[in-house]
């Protein structure tokens, strides 16, 4: 989480998690490579045993050689551990631009009850002004502190509140970023707040009355952390209809 840049090297902005309960749907994904797994993505429990991760984190990759870890603010001290039935890559998602950076993980067996705590979907249109230019939205991840190969995934789960940003403010062609992506980012002092390595697949978020309501997805940015050039994220609410026809369900937030 953070600055994905240069102009500070240290976290600021952005805050520590304490309890692994404030959000029970974070999720994280591992690849084994060698004889280890390694932690690679986030992603979001949306209900039974499905979970909703970017494309990006899952290309090339056999459901055998991926698991998920959730449970924990702590990366290290995940206590379920749930092995892949079926990956649902979008079938329009297009690797080089990262058109619709979406997919959907179906594990082999369900979420033991005390971490069955689903994030709530977008559903109607009445909440498609989370996604206006000014609102706030949280994202949340164990993402990098800076834009290093070096630098380490952080330990405990971050979070960081941004601003949905327009296009103007940004360096980025219009032809980048679609309709089914957003903008957000922040400043707070001189540190650039974004999204990061790792941070990739997880939840952007928004409290919606009662709950969480999972409107984003981290999906890319261009990380030389100038301030035009702000996380993008995946439109959850534009995939309401894909969502429901893979997991026949949409746990929806109708306030
Ligand atoms: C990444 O490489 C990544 N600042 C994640 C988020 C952003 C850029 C890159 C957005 O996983």
């Amino acid at each position: 989480m953070e600055a994905c840049g240069k102009i500070l090297k240290k976290i600021i902005g952005g805050e520590k998690v304490n309890l692994s309960d404030k959000y029970p749907f974070m999720a994280t994904i591992w690849y084994y490579e060698g004889n280890d797994f390694n932690f690679k993505c986030g992603a979001t429990f949306i209900g039974r045993r499905y979970f909703l991760t970017a494309a990006h984190c899952l290309k090339n990759r056999e459901q055998k050689k991926i698991i998920i870890k959730m449970g924990s603010c702590y990366l290290k001290k995940m206590p379920v551990l749930l092995e892949i039935e079926r990956i649902f890559i979008h079938p329009d998602f297009v690797p080089s631009s990262l058109k619709n950076d979406i997919a959907i993980l179906q594990v082999k067996e369900d979420i033991p009850p005390q971490y069955n705590f689903p994030v709530r979907l977008p559903c109607t249109h009445i909440q498609n002004y989370c996604y206006n230019i000014g609102h706030t939205v949280r994202v949340i991840g164990f993402g990098k502190e800076e834009d290093r190969d070096r630098a380490k995934f952080v330990e405990q789960l971050k979070e960081v509140d941004l601003r949905v940003k327009s296009m103007e403010e940004s360096k980025y062609h219009k032809s980048m970023v679609t309709n089914d992506m957003f903008l957000a980012g922040g400043i707070k002092g001189n540190t650039i707040l974004d999204s990061c390595t790792g941070d990739s697949g997880g939840p952007c978020l928004k409290f919606f009355h009662d709950c969480w309501v999972l409107v984003g997805i981290v999906s890319w940015g261009d990380s030389s952390g100038k301030k035009d050039a702000p996380g993008v994220y995946t439109k959850v609410l534009n995939y309401y209809y894909w969502i429901r026809s893979v997991c026949g369900f949409s746990h929806c937030n109708t306030h």
